[in-house]
């Protein structure tokens, strides 16, 4: 990659969605793990814009069917508006989570800078899980396990309203690679809406390759990607430091091709980093794998390529 781009981090420390407490810290682990080093080495600008703040996790049972709904719209509230900003002023955000109910204010933000722009929005989502949960099929009232749901219009009217338009995305837009633990009622509800889902099945028959150019097709030069990589989506073995890890996911290998595919096509306009959870984790290795993941997203390649 030859163009140079300008990357503004956005911390957003909290684990108030999650079924576990520490993916909060997960923000502090990438930077000490040198996630802004890494990125100027590719040619990047990088500015981190520092944490954002909300409330604290009161670590409380479901209520109806979500726990800490109104802690969560809080921090989604001000996780978009972080998010839209930074689009707005023409430079690539980087969420660095926090759990993945961040997603909601991320992808909405996202959403919206497309509608002011005119741009193709496409979501890759990179996950063990498809995280397409409502307050009725969840097994855990854990808002981690429903945004996708919510950006579709499906869940509680104050998050899914939080990028100003209902639903914020068509589920057309989405892909989601690696999934390998979706939950009963979930699964019904992924087929009823045709969700486009790479499972691991899928890439252990087809190959990550062929999953990744399937994936990509339809971008084109008006196409906003968004990539929003949970870490789960790695397989334990080489991530262990995740809250909910599932056993059969992508190898060290695979999830690179699946990086370096997304860089070749040019067209990445945000990016998500959600689920690390350093109180899980052994020495830092997860942020580890997740910055040397993030290099091959920013074009780290060993050969010179045409
Ligand atoms: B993640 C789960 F039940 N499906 O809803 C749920 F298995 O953001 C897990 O992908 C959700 O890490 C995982 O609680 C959410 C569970
Ligand atoms: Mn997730
Ligand atoms: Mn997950
Ligand atoms: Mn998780």
């Amino acid at each position: 990659m030859t163009t140079l781009r300008s990357v503004s981090l956005i911390g957003v420390p909290t684990d108030i969605g999650a079924g576990e407490r520490g993916a909060s810290m997960g923000p502090e682990a990438l930077r000490v793990a040198d996630l802004t080093k890494a990125l100027r080495s590719h040619g990047v600008d990088v500015v981190d814009r520092g944490n954002l703040s909300g409330p604290p996790n009161p670590w409380l049972p479901p209520v109806d069917g979500y726990r800490h709904l109104s802690e969560v719209v809080a921090w989604n509230q001000v996780t978009h508006d972080a998010i839209y900003a930074e689009l707005k002023a023409g430079r690539m955000p980087i969420m660095l989570g926090g759990d993945h109910c961040l997603g909601i204010g991320s992808v909405s933000a996202v959403a919206r800078h497309c509608r002011d722009t005119g741009k193709k929005l496409r979501i890759l989502w990179l996950d063990a899980h498809a995280d397409f949960n409502t307050s009725k099929l969840t097994p855990s009232g854990n808002v981690h396990g429903m945004p996708v749901a919510c950006l579709c219009g499906f869940g509680p009217q104050e998050l899914i309203e939080i990028g100003g338009q209902v639903p914020a995305i068509s589920p057309k837009w989405v892909r989601q690679i690696g999934i390998r633990s979706v939950d009963a009622g979930e699964k019904r509800f992924v087929h009823e809406q045709d969700l486009e889902v790479f499972d691991m099945r899928y890439i252990d028959e087809m190959g990550m390759r062929h999953t990744m150019e399937l994936a990509l097709a339809t971008l084109d030069a008006n196409t906003h990607l968004h990539v929003s990589f949970d870490v789960d989506f790695l397989d334990p073995s080489i991530a262990p430091g995740v809250g909910t890890t599932v056993p059969g996911g992508p190898t060290y290998r695979e999830a690179h091709l699946c990086m370096e595919m997304i860089a070749n096509t040019g067209y990445m306009g945000s990016l998500d980093i959600v689920e690390l959870n350093p109180a899980l984790d052994l020495q830092n290795r997860t942020a580890k794998v997740s910055v040397d993941l993030i290099e091959s997203l920013f074009g780290k390649s060993t050969l010179m390529r045409k």
